[in-house]
């Protein structure tokens, strides 16, 4: 049973789109996951297919009528089971840990919006959550959904090949990845850290460290943090049990 993407948009030619390039396509040939698309269009009404309307309340922008979100819902036969996902700016922020879960369950169902949204009611009613790719504005909800697929499909079974698909870089522990360097070991009179070029792995692997932790210092002081206090709880816990084998699971986002 392959993993299942099914997409609600009023721009189906735009899915696989990039997706069907590179591993993601290669997958998506050998029937590691599938996409299908249900054009919102064609559950629109009258004869003009009109999927919004104006904002009851005043207002600029338009918004998609729930009867139609529903019709095109309905219509993709969507298994139950699987989550139904909007994707708008007014969303909780997508997460590592939400990728992680879609990657581990049978797919999921993805809603594009675009114009000013869909009727809350429509969204309230069957269960869909709401999911934001960062904090700016997109012209709709396509690119964001394609977003979403990528950082889901990488994570499917064989689809990162030689990579050790269970193992993410950065945010797997909670921090940036550190810098990476390769040949020449001079480039435009810049030269490598020396460090690397010693041979002493437990001297690299100690300044990766450093490097991930002043990155994330530096760069990200919500997720730094985040990670200062979850080593401060894992310490104590530690002190307390007298568990040292524990000590190793220190850089491990609890899931
Ligand atoms: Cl999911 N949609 C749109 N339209 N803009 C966004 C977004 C989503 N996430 C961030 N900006």
């Amino acid at each position: 049973m392959s993993w299942q993407a099914t997409v609600v948009t009023l721009f189906p030619e735009m899915f696989p789109g990039p997706l069907g390039q590179s591993l993601a396509g290669r997958a998506l040939e050998n029937g590691v996951w599938s996409c299908r698309t249900e054009d919102l269009r064609e559950h629109g009404l009258g004869r003009h297919r009109a999927v919004d309307d104006t904002p009851f309340g005043g207002g600029a922008g338009m918004v998609i009528r729930p009867d139609v979100a529903d019709a095109a819902l309905a219509a993709t036969q969507a298994d139950a089971n699987i989550p139904c996902v909007y994707l708008t700016p007014r969303g909780r922020p997508l997460t590592q840990a939400d990728v992680r879960r879609y990657a581990e369950g049978p797919g999921v169902m993805l809603l594009c919006g675009r114009f000013e949204g869909v009727d809350e009611r429509f969204l309230q009613a069957r269960g869909v959550e709401q999911v934001s790719i960062g904090d700016y504005v997109l012209s709709g909800g396509e690119t964001a959904a394609l977003v979403l697929l990528d950082a889901c499909v990488r994570l499917l079974p064989g689809v990162m090949g030689s990579e050790q698909s269970g193992v993410e870089e950065s945010f797997s522990d909670g921090l940036l990845e550190y810098p990476h360097y390769t040949r020449p070991a001079v480039w435009d009179g810049h030269e490598v850290p020396e460090v690397l070029l010693s041979g002493n792995h437990a001297a690299i692997a100690q300044w990766r460290q450093a490097k991930a932790e002043e990155t994330t210092r530096e760069r990200r002081p919500d997720l730094w943090s985040a990670w200062l206090a979850r080593k401060n709880e894992n310490r104590t816990a530690a002190v307390g049990g007298a568990a040292q084998a524990d000590l190793r699971g220190l850089r491990r986002i609890p899931t």
